[in-house]
Order: C-alpha cells, then structure tokens, then sequence
C-alpha cells in the first residue's frame, strides 16, 4: 500500500513511518519542521536531540533497505499539498501534522488563532486536494478523546442512537472539548465528515487518549532514528512528565486534586492501531470513529503507580499536588467505549509495572539532559499565571 504521512517528523509520525515501511508498505514523510520551532519558543525541545527529517530518512534507508520518500512542506500551502498527492498517488494518508498542545492552545489569542489556523486549515486544503486528485484515497486522522470532554454518560465511538420526542437517529456524540486544541479536533471532524458526505470521501477519525512510551521496536534499530519525546509542561503529556520527573528527583506535579480520568495508550500501540485501520479501510462515502486508547487512569493514582515502580529502582519520589491550571472536572464519570480496534485484532500493551520500569530506567540515563525549569506548567487556563504549589 502507499501510505503519506504527514506530520512524519513528529513523535508519533516518525514511528508510524518506519513501521509502515518495514511492513513493506511504499511510505512517503511529509513535514514542515514547524514542531521544531514551536517547541523553541516555549524554550522546550526533545530529551535526546534528533536529526533533521531528510538525515534520518537517509540513516533509516541505510540501515533497514527501506525507502522514505521525504516531502518537505507546509499543509497550508494548498498548492504544496496537491503537488504531494499527485507526486505520491497514496492509497491512503494519515495525518498527524497539527500543533497538539492543549497548553500551547490556551496561551493567549495568538496562540489559540495559530493552533485553530494551522489544524483545521491545513485539513481543509487535504480535503479539498483529496476530493480533486484521488478520492477514493483513504484518509486517517489523527482525532482526540478530548472531543467527548467528560459527560456524565458513557462515550460511544463517535455516533449516539438518539430517541427525541418519539423519534430515533443515529447522531455525532456530543462534543465537550477542554481547550482550543482539543476544540480544532472538533473543527476538524466536523469538516471531514461533510466531506464525506458531500463529496464521497472516505476517512478514519481515530480518537486518540493521551500517548505514553519512548520506543518502538523501530526507534531501536539506531540511537539516531529515536522519536521525539517530550517531557515540558507545553508538549510533554502526563505519564511522559511524571516518568522524567520521577527520574530526576523533582516530585510528580499533579493538577488539582487528580481526579481527572483519561484513555491512555501505549505509543507501540498507536502504531498497531493506525496499521488496523489502514488494512479494514471504510467504504467509500463512509466516515467512521475509533476510540482509540487501551485502559483509562486517573490521575492521582498514575502518579502513585510511577511513585511504586520508581521504588523498585530505589529511587524514592515524592507526589505534589498543586492548584490546576486548566480548568476541567477533576471528579467525573467516566466510561468511554472502545471497542473496534480490539474486534479488529488489536491486542492490547498494557502499562505493567516492567513497562514502567523500563521507561524508567530509559529515563535514568538521560537524566542529564532535562530541562528542569521547563517542567512547571506556565499556561493558566484562566489567562493568569498559576499560585505557585502548595504541598
Ligand atoms: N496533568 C497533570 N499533571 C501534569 C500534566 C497533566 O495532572 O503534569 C493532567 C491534566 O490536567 C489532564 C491530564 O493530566 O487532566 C492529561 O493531560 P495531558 O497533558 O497528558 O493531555 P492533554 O492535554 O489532554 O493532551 C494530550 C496530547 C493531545 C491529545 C490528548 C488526548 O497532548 O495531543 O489529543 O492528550 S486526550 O487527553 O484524550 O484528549
């Protein structure tokens, strides 16, 4: 199958890419490095340096046979995009290529304007192109389980069966985001299930929950083909922060109370998940949802999890509770659905404490390299800066 990634230089499109072409698949890596430039303003960037995206490519052909067919450029750039897909004729895409901070989307107009531009435009020209070069490609996006937010009721896969006033249908979950991240995913399903309807498309909303883990079975072919992981307070997502925090002798910085309850997948997984999707593609015209996470944490109790395995390696952690900087429930229901991945074959990679461990001690050896004043979160959800911690 061709497949075109975009976004293929990012810490889930640079594994998704090696993955694909080691399957045997014909992989073409669209990027415009801009991630690379958004971590710099925050003052951030990845705990272990890593190549520019043609550089790794080359090493990455050097050492497995596999091609990377490697486009540079910008989703925004309507003409660029449909240059892309009429070089590289994909049988499907999957995009990544969106800013996809929560945090870096609440910083100030600027930033929310950026985030919203950048995401639904850039997948509005994709559609567009889609619709006049080859529609009957597949398009997998990569959505969010942040769409749903938290309601008081269990989350199906994208669709409700609705009865009002005696009357049934079949209707879009509704949508409760928790930021202008979150609320550009919205946008952007939205978006691609009118183009499915209207125009015939066909596409894969996969709503993700929050991605752990630092190596893949293809970021350990060559220390210069690791993915770009994230540890600030902007980029970085919990267990990811907590890991790195545990490991350098900061205590785990836990918002508010730690009730807030998650989908949490392992980044191996991510992979497994985007491959099922690709080889069961909709039919054309159709739209469909994945929730796509393994097991649901809250919090708190992730934090105590990583405060145990960190013992095991005796090192001791301590647990700081602070005042939230985001707004959002921090005691909910929550019970959200998933269950299409696993009817088409995913099996899947639980957090086990040998997991936690090995992420761990991955984590002990690049201690050096953390940058610890980028650890304490800087974005209020409220537009002030936060109190500072209280335990
Ligand atoms: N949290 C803490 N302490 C921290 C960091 C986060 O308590 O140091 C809490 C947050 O308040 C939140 C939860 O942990 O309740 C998850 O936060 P996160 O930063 O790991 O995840 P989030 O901002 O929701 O976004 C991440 C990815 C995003 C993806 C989303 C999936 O950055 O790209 O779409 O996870 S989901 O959360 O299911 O919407």
């Amino acid at each position: 199958m061709r497949v075109l990634v975009l976004g293929g230089d990012g810490y889930l499109g640079w594994p998704m890419s090696m993955y694909l072409a080691l399957k045997g698949d014909d992989v073409g890596v669209l990027d415009n490095g801009i991630k690379r430039r958004w971590e710099k303003e925050i003052g951030g960037g990845p705990l272990i340096p890593i190549p520019p995206l043609p550089d790794r490519a080359r090493m990455f052909g050097r050492r497995t046979g596999r091609r990377l067919s490697v486009y540079e450029g910008d989703l925004l750039n309507a003409v660029f995009v449909r240059r892309a897909l009429e070089d590289f004729s994909p049988d499907a895409v999957v995009h990544f290529a969106e800013q996809p901070s929560a945090p870096y989307s609440m910083i100030d107009l600027e930033h929310a304007s950026a985030t919203q531009h950048n995401n639904v435009v850039g997948t509005l020209n994709l559609l567009f192109a889609l619709r006049d070069i080859c529609p009957s490609t597949h398009l997998v996006k990569l959505g969010t389980m942040g769409e749903y937010g938290t309601p008081n009721i269990d989350i199906e896969e994208g669709f409700l069966e609705v009865e009002h006033k005696g009357r049934k249908d079949r209707l879009p979950f509704p949508k409760q985001p928790g930021s202008f991240y979150h609320l550009s995913k919205v946008h952007d399903s939205h978006n691609i299930q009118f183009a499915c309807r209207t125009w015939g498309l066909r596409s894969t909303d996969l709503n993700q929950g929050v991605v752990y883990g630092i190596q893949t079975e293809e970021t350990l072919i060559d220390p210069n083909l690791g993915t770009s992981f994230h540890y600030d307070a902007v980029f970085g997502t919990v267990l990811n922060r907590f890991c790195v925090q545990a490991m350098i002798g900061e205590a785990l910085t836990v918002y508010g109370t730690g009730g807030q309850h998650r989908g949490f997948i392992n980044i191996r997984d991510t992979l497994k998940c985007v491959e099922l999707a690709l080889r069961h593609p909709p039919t054309q015209g159709e739209y469909r949802v994945f929730n796509q996470f393994t097991e649901v944490f809250g919090v708190a109790d992730l934090a105590i999890r990583v405060q145990e395995a960190a013992r095991e390696l005796g090192v001791a952690v301590r647990i700081r509770s602070m005042e939230n900087p985001r707004v959002e429930s921090e005691k909910h229901y929550y019970n959200p659905v998933h269950r299409r991945l696993e009817e088409l074959g995913l099996k899947p990679t639980l957090l086990s404490d040998e997991l936690l461990g090995s992420m761990l001690r991955f984590l002990g050896d690049h201690r050096d390299s953390v940058k610890r004043e980028r650890l304490d979160p800087d974005v209020n959800w409220r537009g002030s800066i936060p109190a500072p911690a209280t335990t």
